[in-house]
């Protein structure tokens, strides 16, 4: 990749962006600076169709004005993040401005300024604030490591208001703005610390985290776009599962990152990206529950645990689990953990469905496990005891399911009562991942229980009468992800 044109230290506000960078380059002449002035077409795009959410991001912002009349609300998408030196990471905004905007634009700041209508009824005006085109004028365009030439064209204010059905305004003079505003106002904090800093005589933490509670809360619910994004995300995983079937072979000649490698094309040329770090845990790796070095052998004989993810271009994720033999036919230790697995899976399926508390299906399937642990002589019964001491919880580790949307652990901020200790809805959407993991150090199991993990993982929607799976799509009995397995190879 090029290099940008260094900056001086002494970077002075009102001088043309040419005099600013010499360092190690020539400096600009002034016959440069005046060529690359004009010449340049007006590419302004006058035909945009409004993104396909524009109802449901309008809906959103209605809901989050009537929770906070009177007060003015800050929004930020957030600031890129270095890497390393002069290189970034792929940015990628905050859930709550993509949410409530559908744009996910660096820099980007979302306001909700109050209103009072003719009729006396208070609401909001909403307003972007975004960085326009690169002015030509000044050089910016390619002179600043921020300018279009460098990282590509950017919508017009004017093309953005129409993308987004929001008035958009220069984010540059949005500081100052801040600055000077009175009356209350709240900002979503940890994103843009220029925002904040602007703010900060004017808000205060608890307040602040009110909001964010909100925003959070706002999502548990998910509406027929964000239900249709979330299927779309698993149809791609799903396919991203297929890819990886077709290609162990090759993953046995090198590691498991030729797993990771696999799933990630499918998710960067189907959607934005993955959800979250994939798990391609082969052998003991499958113990670890969060294993995403992916540096060790994938070999026959032994298990796959892939947990994985597409999220969509609106980022929406995916997270499904399965656990695969390499070779194709899971031995006889390893389908009967499977299997165990499966049918606690199955019961904590059975008790998602509107007006179940949330922890409901976490309770059944721990039940189930239980229950096998007991039956294999693994821990003492009666399983009541087991239960009420937590003892499976040496071998099943982790929570049975989570709210899923645009952060794979969605909703995260959302209260106790809301969440945890709340009701099922139709239009939830959580996961369902049971999972038995035996260490390969652990001397209190018989030794060909060691170094063997399962989960199954898929995403379910609640619905009025029940649950929909969305990631039926992909086989989890275990004879059926045999066949499965043996159609992709074959
Ligand atoms: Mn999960």
């Amino acid at each position: 990749m090029a290099e940008e044109l260094p900056e001086t230290p002494e970077t002075a506000e009102e001088e043309p962006i040419k005099q600013r960078k010499n360092g190690l380059y020539p400096g600009v002449s002034d016959e440069l600076a005046e060529n690359m002035k004009s010449g340049w077409a007006d590419t302004e795009l006058h035909d945009l169709r409004p993104i396909a959410q524009t109802a449901e991001t309008a809906a959103r912002r209605a809901a989050l004005s009537a929770r906070f009349p009177g007060e003015r609300l800050v929004i930020p998408a957030g600031n890129l993040k270095t890497r390393s030196n002069d290189t970034e990471y792929a940015f990628r905004s905050s859930v709550e401005y993509a949410y409530l905007t559908g744009n996910q634009t660096e820099d980007g700041v979302l306001v909700l300024e109050p209103v009072t209508a003719p009729d006396g009824t208070s609401g909001h005006r909403a307003t972007i604030y975004l960085l326009p085109r690169s002015n030509r004028e000044n050089g910016e365009f390619w002179l600043s490591g921020q300018g279009e030439l460098w990282v590509g064209r950017r919508h017009s204010l004017t093309e953005a208001e129409k993308l987004y059905g929001i008035p958009a305004s220069d984010v540059r003079e949005l500081a100052q703005k801040l600055t000077e505003a009175t009356g209350p106002v709240r900002v979503v904090r940890g994103y843009d610390a220029g925002i904040e800093a602007a703010l900060h005589d004017k808000v205060t933490a608890e307040r602040d985290e009110e909001l964010r509670v909100f925003l959070s809360e706002m999502r548990v619910v998910k509406d027929a776009f964000e239900i249709g994004e979330l299927q779309k995300a698993v149809d791609s995983t799903v396919r991203g599962f297929e890819d990886v079937v077709k290609v162990l072979d090759k993953a046995e000649a090198t590691s498991e990152r030729y797993i990771e490698g696999t799933f990630f094309l499918r998710a960067r040329v189907e959607g934005n990206d993955v959800g979250y770090g994939s798990i391609c845990a082969s052998g003991p790796h499958a113990c670890t529950l969060h294993w995403v070095r992916n540096d060790g052998p994938v070999r026959s004989g032994d298990l796959l645990l892939l947990d994985a993810g597409v999220e969509t271009h609106t980022y929406y994720t995916a997270d499904v689990t399965r656990t695969l033999p390499v070779n194709g036919a899971y031995s006889e230790i390893q389908k009967k953990i499977y299997d165990a697995v499966y049918e606690a899976q199955e019961a904590g399926i059975a008790a998602v469905k509107p007006g179940a508390k949330y922890r409901d299906f976490h309770d059944a399937a721990q039940r189930v496990l239980a229950e096998k642990l007991v039956e294999w002589g693994l821990v003492e019964g009666p399983v009541e005891r087991v239960l009420e001491l937590g003892l499976q919880r040496r071998w099943t580790l982790h929570g049975t399911g989570h709210m899923l949307g645009m952060d794979v652990h969605d909703c995260a901020a959302a209260r106790t009562e809301t969440y945890v200790d709340g009701t099922l809805e139709p239009g939830m959407v959580l996961t369902v991942e049971p999972g038995l993991y035996f260490q390969a150090d652990d001397l209190s199991v018989p030794e060909e229980y060691r170094g063997i993990g399962v989960r199954i993982e898929d995403d379910i929607l609640v619905t009025e009468d029940g649950n929909r799976n969305l990631s039926a799509g992909l086989p989890r009995r275990s004879d059926e992800v045999e066949t499965w397995m043996a159609s992709l190879k074959g």
